[in-house]
This record gives structure tokens, sequence and C-alpha cells, in this order.
């Protein structure tokens, strides 16, 4: 049964596999691939969950089908009268709380590791606007920039409608990097879900996450809070290339964004 459901898991993780770099693609089942630790970590929690969840389902379900067999009127006439069985009930108290207890300790497990930043090697502040996100590169000179959608009338053939955009984020590949979010105006949330990061950019604040990208590739997200007619049009695309490129970028973008 327990190989059963690993072989489910698994099956999913090959339609999984199709998915594609930071991209979610139509009738995708499954989380996008895992592209940094955090993300990693949360496939595996949401990979165990899985099989929990179906086995308790699974449990009752026999259960239910067992009483309905073997205690309708026809098969069992004469109904016992018991009332009460406190072995039963210690029971179905105690492994409901266990099994809540084996969730709970990974779970805050990875809260704990996506709250604390490792030693940043560097960092990023995000900041959102309606309706479009600045990235300040604080580490780098300070040069900052604008990120806007690129719209439909302008996209260029292989580009992504309502996720491109024609400034990216630019960071190095296995670099920690701290970011830095907050807003000037309204309440927006800075998500890249094949990063595993999702943090509220909020006025008057300073909200922190970090991301390590493990491969190189363009990783794309949305403003994950309404934030008004523009909410659906401010896309986050993250490009993470090598450490040498992106520092050729870096000299670049110091001259353009000066
Ligand atoms: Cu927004």
């Amino acid at each position: 049964m327990v190989k059963f459901l690993f072989w489910v898991v698994s099956v999913f993780s090959i339609m999984n596999a199709y998915a594609g770099e930071g991209v979610p693609r139509p009738w995708q089942m499954t989380f996008q691939n895992a592209y940094s630790p955090v993300m990693e970590e949360y496939i595996n929690f949401h990979d165990i969950l899985l099989v929990m969840c179906v086995l308790i389902v699974a449990i009752v379900f026999f259960l239910l089908l067992y009483v309905i067999v073997r205690f309708n009127k026809k098969a069992n006439p004469i109904p016992s009268k018991t009332t009460h069985n406190v072995l039963i009930e210690i029971v179905w108290t105690i492994i409901p709380i266990v099994i809540l207890v084996m969730i709970a300790i990974p779970s805050f497990r990875i809260l704990y590791f996506m709250e604390k930043v490792p030693t940043a090697d560097m960092t990023v502040k995000v900041v959102g606007h309606q309706w479009y996100w600045q990235y300040q590169y604080p580490d780098h000179g300070g040069f900052e920039f604008d990120s806007y959608m690129i719209k439909d009338e302008d996209l260029k053939p292989g580009q992504l409608r309502l996720l491109e955009v024609d400034n990216r984020i630019i960071v190095p590949v296995n670099t920690n990097v701290k970011v830095l979010i907050a807003s000037n105006d309204v309440i927006h949330s800075w998500a890249v879900p094949s990063l595993g990061v999702k943090t509220d950019a909020i006025p008057g604040r300073v909200n922190e996450t970090w991301f390590r990208v493990t491969e190189p590739g363009v990783y794309y997200g949305q403003c994950s809070e309404i934030c008004g007619v523009g909410h659906g049009f401010m896309p986050i695309a993250v490009e993470a290339v090598s450490k040498e490129k992106f520092n050729e970028w870096v000299k670049v973008a110091q001259k353009k964004f000066a």
C-alpha cells in the first residue's frame, strides 16, 4: 500500500518534470520544479503530507465500507446497544494527536528554515508600486531600476504573456540572496513559486526573505496580494546567471541605471 502511494507520488513528480523552468504549464497538476533549497523542502513536505492524507482517507473509507456491509439491517438484524467504549475513545483521540505532531514537526522545521536568512552573500531590495516592481542593488553601487510587464501588443515570439518583464531582476546562481521587501503604496506580495518565495510588500515596513537559485534560468512569479486594477499585470521575472555573467551585468547595469 505504502509502496503504491510512493509510486503515485513519483508519477506526479515525473509529470512535474515536464513543467519546465520556473514557469506554470497548462494543466499542470503539481508544483513547479524546485530551484531553491526552500522549495525543495516544500515539495518533500508536500509529498509526505499527500501520502499521509491518502492513507487517512483510505482507512476511513474502508471503515465506512465495512460498517455499511457488516452492520446493515439485513446482515445485523439485532443491533448492539453499546453506547461507550473507553478504549476506542482513547485510541481515536491519541492517534490523531500523534499524526498532528508528526505533521507539525517538519512543518515548523521548514517554517524556521525559510524564515532565517542564512549568511547573505548579497542583498536585493524590492519595492512594490501600483503596478510594477522596483529593484535596488545596495551591495553593487546602489543602482535601481523598474520592472514593468511587457504588454500583449509588444510581446516578441517566445515571450510569455503576462509574465515577461522589460527589466528582469538578475542574480547569480548558488548565492544566498537576501531580499528586503517593501511597498510604496498598498500591500503587494513578491512571490516566485519555483523559488519557494512569497513575502508581502507592506508600506512603511521592510520584510525579509531569502533564496538561493540552484540552476541558471528564468523564474517567473506574480504579485500575490490583490493591489488594484493592475494587480494581474505586475509579474516578476528572476533570471539566475553564472557569477561571471552577473558581474558583467552589474557593470552594464551600473551605467545604464545610474
Ligand atoms: Cu501588487
